[in-house]
């Protein structure tokens, strides 16, 4: 991976961008969550933000409340504002506490979460899930940002932490690895000034057996080679819950796009698990564009309230305080 220097500022707002990108493609995607590539342009047209206004029944998309993924998410950023880092215990912990229902979370990472509050082991709560081989959904994936920034400029300790993390509630090996894949996109994303070399490197940071996410990293690269229309995008890279039919596609949406406001509306056009790619797509996209690049008519409708939007920008600012601070500690002493 190629280290750049990113600029304080623009750090900071990479950070908050981040968060709140992963809350806003997450509100504005869950209310079509699970609807076919066809229902989803049949109410909302072809998705694109302004023309929602004028598609014909009048409808417009809404960016309103979150659900698990970004409730997910918080819980990561507070685990690790609170330790410093990772804290696989506290964690679990920290997503027990947080879960609510309404936030309709999946039904593998509700039952591991469950049975963490009923008191079996967070180490092997996961590993009991779908006879034993755990859950490859990209629950794992969905929340990943605060943990990619907090290592973005550190490879080893950014895969090992996705790893760990993910592992709390998603043991399969390809749920893991697709958490790995988000987290290194994100990175990048707050690494990169330009997209080109992105896709290598994303495939240089999957390991040797990731065998389906190399197949999907080269068919994004194909669909970006020959501008593949929607319903291409849909059959080749997947719209699913699963974490190898869902993050490739989001790291499509952020590709095949030049701003924040395109990369989630297409992300959230294609139907499917809408939220869940939405999020995603915001995690890359406030990761590269940074936070002013969300559009205000999207963030002003965001919910409020207890964990609302003002909460996530506070867990983004406090997240990069302690990225900046640990790092301030270690050049003094190593550098
Ligand atoms: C409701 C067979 C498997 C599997 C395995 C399938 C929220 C199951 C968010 C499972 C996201 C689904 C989503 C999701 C996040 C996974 N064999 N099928 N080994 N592993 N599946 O339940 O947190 O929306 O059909 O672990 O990853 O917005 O139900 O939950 O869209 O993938 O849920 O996996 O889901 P889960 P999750
Ligand atoms: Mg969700
Ligand atoms: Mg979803």
């Amino acid at each position: 991976m190629t280290v750049a220097v990113t600029k304080e500022a623009d750090l900071k707002s990479k950070f908050t961008g981040a968060l709140i990108g992963t809350a806003v493609g997450d509100a504005l995607g869950a209310p079509m969550e699970g609807w076919s590539f066809e229902k989803v342009r049949s109410v909302y047209g072809n998705c694109n933000y302004y023309n929602s206004y004028s598609n014909k029944k009048g409808w417009k998309m809404v960016c309103r409340y979150y659900t698990d993924d970004t409730e997910m998410m918080i819980g990561v950023a507070e685990s690790l504002i609170r330790n410093n880092g990772f804290d696989g215990a506290d964690m679990a912990r920290t997503f027990v506490q947080n879960a609510k229902r309404k936030r309709w979370y999946g039904p593998g990472t509700m039952e591991v979460l469950e049975r963490i509050r009923a008191g079996e082991s967070w180490e092997d709560a996961s590993g009991k899930l779908f006879d034993g081989e755990g859950s490859y959904g990209n629950g794992a994936a969905m929340r990943i940002a605060p943990a990619a920034l907090f290592y973005y400029d550190n490879p080893d300790m950014l895969r090992e932490v996705a790893y760990k993390s993910s592992h709390i509630t998603h043991s399969h090996r390809l749920g893991t690895e697709g958490a790995v894949l988000q987290a290194f996109a994100i990175a990048l994303a707050v690494l990169r000034r330009e997209k080109e070399g992105m896709l290598a490197d994303l495939r240089e940071s999957l390991q040797d057996n990731a065998y389906i996410y190399s197949e999907k990293l080269k068919a994004v690269e194909t669909l970006m080679a020959k501008g593949g229309g929607k319903e291409d995008v849909i059959a080749e890279l997947g719209t699913g819950e699963a974490a190898f039919n869902s993050v490739p596609t989001a790291i499509y949406s952020f590709l095949c796009t030049d701003n924040f406001e395109d990369a989630v509306s297409y992300a959230v056009s294609l139907g499917g698990d809408t939220d869940t790619i939405g999020a995603m797509t915001g995690a890359i996209s406030g990761a590269y564009y940074g936070a002013e690049c969300i559009p205000d008519e999207w963030l002003s409708q965001l919910e409020e309230g207890k964990k609302g939007k003002s909460y996530i920008i506070w867990l983004a600012d406090e997240l990069y305080y302690r990225y900046y601070f640990l790092r301030l500690k270690f050049c003094e002493t190593f550098c």
